[in-house]
């Protein structure tokens, strides 16, 4: 895989910002989109836009085939046993509120427990915090080790007979630890509760295989993978989605309506509520193409080169922190730089064209766990190279260099 050689795909990247050459490294928070995947949202809404599922006629028809078609291509991307295991949604967020709500809020009751844990991002706690709250189950957490990364035994400490849901990231966006999903899975199941994994990390940089992993939900966005904002995925076993109740009525979505009660279509439609996202979906199905032609363990593996090589050169600065596993890291970086407030940081990093985030990263539970308000994040994905870290450490060093100088 040849990272360079990629970046001719991304028009984005091939611009200045403030007088230098742009080095994105925002990638956690939203990947950039490749040609391919430009160019087929462009197709249909100058070849074929229409609505689907309507009518007979050919341009609806080829509305619904780009639709459908982009939803075998999920399932193939993440194995699924069938597309009707396969929901669109607007994103990660979507997803696990269309379970909180649809499944959660209705079946759970005092006594119940929802097991997560502090590192999860908002998206995948608030839901089943209110979730909790709103039915009078135990909200649960399971403890983490010293460097914020989830252990097996903590695990099992954790889950118990009372668990109905354990909902728990596969990467998180701020450690960039990776849980074990087929062990949790296994233990979850043991005590009879589903596991609910929010992918919105892991899809985007690792081969997913939802029936070898085992979990019920795997949720991911598609604005993280190549792919356009607005379309998103909730991945379901057929047995479970079956017990999950939509919880947007309307068009689309339904069987029969009669004056006092309606009944729902099929999956995975009855979450589909309303005109889907049509143009979304086929642009995602363009990246997931994008995606395969390179090969996702080629890009994990890029990825972690890239990781490997920005920490052997952040080790060296002095006063800088490195939040998380300090091994087997997936596609980010998170720190702090001595007492520069990360604002201040992502702000004259940014003078020098260099993207990274700062703030609390939607997972203020764990910035209290980690004793931070904030911190910085670089992010990497498929068209990074190691000219981009040699940037971004430089940058590192002069931002230090700056800040030394007006504090002494
Ligand atoms: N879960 C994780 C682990 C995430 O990183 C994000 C977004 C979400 C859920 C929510 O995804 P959405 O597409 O529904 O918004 N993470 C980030 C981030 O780290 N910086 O900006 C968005």
């Amino acid at each position: 895989m040849d990272a360079k050689e990629l970046r001719k795909y991304f028009p984005i990247l091939h611009q200045e910002v403030n007088g230098h050459p742009l080095v994105y490294l925002d990638n956690g928070a939203t990947s950039q989109k490749p040609i391919p995947v430009i160019e087929a949202m462009d197709k249909y809404y100058r070849e074929f836009n229409s609505n689907v599922h309507r009518g007979v006629h050919t341009l609806g028809n080829r509305a619904t085939d780009g639709y459908e078609g982009a939803r075998e291509k999920v399932r193939a991307f993440i194995n699924a046993r069938e597309a009707a295991e396969i929901v669109f949604t607007r994103g990660t967020t979507s997803a696990v509120n269309t379970v909180a709500y649809g499944y959660a809020r209705l079946v759970l009751k005092p006594g119940d427990e929802i097991v997560t844990t502090l590192v999860e991002h908002h998206a995948n706690f608030i839901p089943w915090q209110q979730a909790a709250k709103a039915t009078g189950a135990t909200f649960k957490f399971i403890p983490l080790a010293e460097d914020g990364t989830v252990t097996l035994e903590a695990v099992k400490a954790t889950v118990t007979d009372n668990t109905k849901i354990v909902a728990i990231h596969h990467i998180s966006n701020v450690l960039g630890d990776t849980t074990p999903i087929k062990e949790i899975a296994r233990i979850a199941h043991q005590h009879g509760a589903l596991l609910f994994v929010d992918g919105a990390q892991g899809a985007p940089h690792k081969k997913i295989d939802v029936q070898d992993l085992d979990c019920d939900f795997y949720a991911f966005s598609g604005h993280k993978m190549a792919g356009p904002t607005g379309i998103g995925v909730l991945y379901g076993k057929r047995e479970v989605l079956e017990q999950v109740e939509p919880m947007e009525f309307g068009g689309e979505m339904i069987d029969y309506v009669d004056m006092y009660d309606s009944t729902w279509k099929e999956l995975p439609w009855k979450f589909e509520g309303g005109t889907p996202i049509i143009a979304g979906a086929i642009g995602l199905g363009a990246a997931i193409d994008f995606l395969e032609e390179i090969g996702l363990e080629n890009i994990e593996r890029h990825e972690k080169h890239l990781v490997k090589y920005a920490l052997e050169q952040m080790r060296e600065i002095e006063g800088l922190k490195i939040y998380g596993p300090q091994q087997d890291r997936s596609s980010l970086i998170t720190f702090n730089l001595d007492t520069v407030h990360p604002h201040d940081l992502a702000t004259v990093l940014d003078s020098y064209g260099i993207a990274v985030r700062a703030g609390h990263h939607c997972a203020q539970p764990l910035m209290r766990w980690l004793n931070v308000t904030a911190t910085a994040r670089a992010s990497f994905y498929l068209y990074n190279t190691e000219e981009d870290v040699d940037v971004l450490i430089a940058g590192l060093k002069k931002t230090k260099e700056y800040f030394g100088n007006v504090f002494s």
